[in-house]
């Protein structure tokens, strides 16, 4: 076990006589327990619940197409209630040409055929009511397809009513009567943001691919289409909030050229035109108001290139009435070149960076009525144990998993799990070819270091992709040791290869294994509810910041000064002395909540703990 509760000094010592009296008693081992009311009762089931993210077409396939879907979820929903997750967020499972994996949706209520059918949506949510956990699906509506029906009468012509649902400009030609785009700017996916009409001779606008054309949000009817037709459907079947995808792009503030900041391209970086728009506070309100709030919908952002937070704050301002919380990308960007230029030239980055960035999202809620939130992994980006963890052996790969986990689990704000983060799925192996990486955004940016003709950006972007890319967190979900790992039938072709390790890394083998990495998950997601009011309620106080590798932090309860917890994490692979906890902790001799080392001594020395390599502590003073 490494769960210790050891007592190093008598109580005495821990209730020093300039303590104000806590709402606390003793219990028969003489620690020291408080009130049954934590003081955080009445804060909404969201902001302590465990968020899991499902990636529906590589979680688990019921029917041998090698594609995930909603049977094969709704057959693992206990392991995840198992595993402690309160909420499902499902990544889009409606009708889409798949172009960015269902981020493209042709209809919003329908069901994309190889995951199932509203059916099987109405089954997983009676499935997961039942077992008080709720879900939420993603929300999808700066663009659609241009397979939706609303897209196809929109470009039919210009006389269309729904011509302006959607952005169309026209072109502007040069001296030579060379036609161009309306702007310069680059799209997510490497290319161009305009694609030509030929039909109506005017471009579309698309930030994403061009099959991903940006629905109009200064039309008000389309507007109220879209909470209709995409949210107010969902919400009447029982579906219990959304994920809302691109939040901060909807408000466009005008159709002008970027400056050149990339001479090698005919298209330039220009988030600052789309992103956190003039109108945008008005549109999330407007959302809030028609849809969100009478629902009593949880809602999560996703919020790039919001780097500020005097510009997040009003998006979860819970006066504002716009979002419950939002997900920041500063901290799991480390690595990444600019996302529009060189996302995939990878850029080497120290610990203090990682603990500065964690510092700066964990303490901009403090003293506001915002919250935030939890997370290292998502679809988007590649495995959290191979960026920031250590994958060179068997055992740093458990212990660095563990120590992520532990880091994680510590921080304020609500929590959020990708799938294959609690068994430490690990990145595609360096030595697959391009071949293997299937997603849009990999193929763009590679396309684009060839077409380049720059052998070095070619090798760069590789390099970059095997680190980075958006593929590594999607390949299949490794449930066993069996063919395909468990994800599909042996002989099914999975969409996506399965990891070459899925017979030493999966479900099966760590189930009943008390030391592995889902043992480690699940027994800290119980803890970090047992403590919630430091873990996940606590403010935040980053110890030596310059410490390139320890990291180590003090989480305190706002609403009993003085009840601590103290975080420290070895992040390298040697021996490392933590800071002095006793001293920390005001002289109240600490007790040590968890270990992720489940052996040798776990002693102080002067105060100090000598932590081994990737091994994680927390100390408590209560
Ligand atoms: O991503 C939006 C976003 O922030 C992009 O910058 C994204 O991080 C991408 O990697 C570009 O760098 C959302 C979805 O999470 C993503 O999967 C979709 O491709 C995108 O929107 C378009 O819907």
């Amino acid at each position: 076990m490494y769960k210790y509760l050891s007592y190093v000094l008598t109580i005495s010592m821990l209730l020093s006589t300039t303590s104000t009296p806590e709402p606390c008693t003793h219990d028969t081992m003489g620690s020291i327990t408080w009130d049954k009311d934590d003081g955080w009762a009445g804060e909404p089931y969201w902001k302590d619940a465990v968020f899991y993210q499902v990636y529906p077409s590589s979680f688990k396939d019921s029917n041998g197409d090698g594609w995930g879907d909603l049977p094969g979820l709704i057959s693992k929903i206990d392991y995840l209630h198992e595993l402690g997750v309160d909420v499902i967020w499902v990544s889009p499972i409606f009708e889409s040409p798949q172009k960015d994996m269902g981020y493209d949706v042709s209809d919003y209520q329908k069901i994309y055929e190889p995951y199932g059918s509203i059916q099987d949506v109405d089954n997983l949510l009676r499935e997961a009511h039942r077992r008080d956990m709720k879900v939420i699906l993603d929300l999808v509506v700066n663009h659609t397809s241009q397979e939706h029906e609303w897209f196809k009468e929109s470009r039919s012509s210009k006389s269309n009513p729904k011509r302006d649902w959607y952005i169309w400009k026209p072109a502007r030609y040069d001296s030579n009567g060379v036609r161009h785009p309306p702007t310069n700017w680059r799209g997510y996916f490497a290319g161009p943001t305009w694609t030509w009409d030929e039909l109506t001779q005017e471009y579309y606008l698309h930030l994403y691919a061009p099959d991903q054309p940006d629905l109009n949000w200064e039309n008000e009817e389309c507007r109220n289409a879209i909470y209709e037709n995409t949210m107010l459907f969902w919400l009447d079947r029982g579906v219990d909030g959304f994920r809302i995808d691109t939040v901060n792009k909807y408000s466009k503030k005008g159709y002008t050229d970027a400056p050149i900041t990339d001479p090698t391209s005919p298209h330039q970086s220009a988030p600052e035109m789309w992103c956190n728009g003039p109108r945008i506070h008005e549109f999330i309100h407007e959302m809030n108001r028609k849809v969100l709030a009478p629902y009593g919908a949880v809602s999560v952002g996703e919020l790039s290139n919001t780097p500020h937070p005097h510009q997040v704050i009003p998006y979860v301002s819970a006066a504002a009435q716009e979002l419950d919380m939002v997900f920041e990308f500063s901290v799991i960007r480390l690595g990444t070149g600019n996302i529009l230029g060189p996302k995939y030239i990878y850029q080497p980055f120290p610990l203090s960076k990682l603990k500065s960035l964690t510092e700066k999202w964990q303490t901009f809620v403090a003293g506001t009525d915002a919250w935030t939130t939890v997370f290292i992994e998502n679809h988007d980006n590649a495995r959290a144990v191979s960026r920031f963890g250590d994958t060179s052996t068997e055992e740093m790969w458990k212990r660095s998993a563990k120590t992520i986990a532990l880091w994680q689990i510590t921080l304020t704000g609500t929590l959020f799990l990708y799938q294959g983060q609690e068994i430490g799925m690990t990145n595609m192996p360096a030595s697959w070819g391009i071949e293997e990486y299937k997603d849009v955004e990999s193929s763009g940016f590679y396309a684009e270091a060839v077409d380049s003709g720059d052998t070095e950006r070619v090798r760069k972007t590789l390099h970059g992709l095997s680190h980075l890319a958006r593929d590594h967190s999607r390949i299949p979900f490794q449930w066993d040791g069996s063919a395909n790992a468990g994800f599909t039938s042996a002989g099914a072709e999975p969409w996506m290869r399965v990891h070459d390790e899925y017979r030493s890394i999966n479900v099966a083998r760590q189930r009943d294994d008390p030391d592995s990495i889902l043992s480690f998950y699940k027994e800290v997601l119980k803890l970090r509810k047992q403590h919630r009011e430091v873990l996940v309620f606590g403010t935040f106080e980053l110890l030596d910041p310059d410490n390139e590798a320890v990291f180590a932090y003090v989480k305190e309860d706002s609403k009993r000064p003085g009840k601590k917890a103290v975080v420290v994490l070895n992040m390298s692979k040697d021996q490392q002395m933590g800071p002095d906890i006793v001293s920390i902790l005001d002289g109240e001799m600490p007790q040590l909540l968890i270990s992720t080392n489940s052996e040798g001594s776990l002693k102080l020395s002067n105060g100090r703990p000598v932590l081994r390599a990737w091994e994680g502590r927390v100390y408590v003073n209560y």
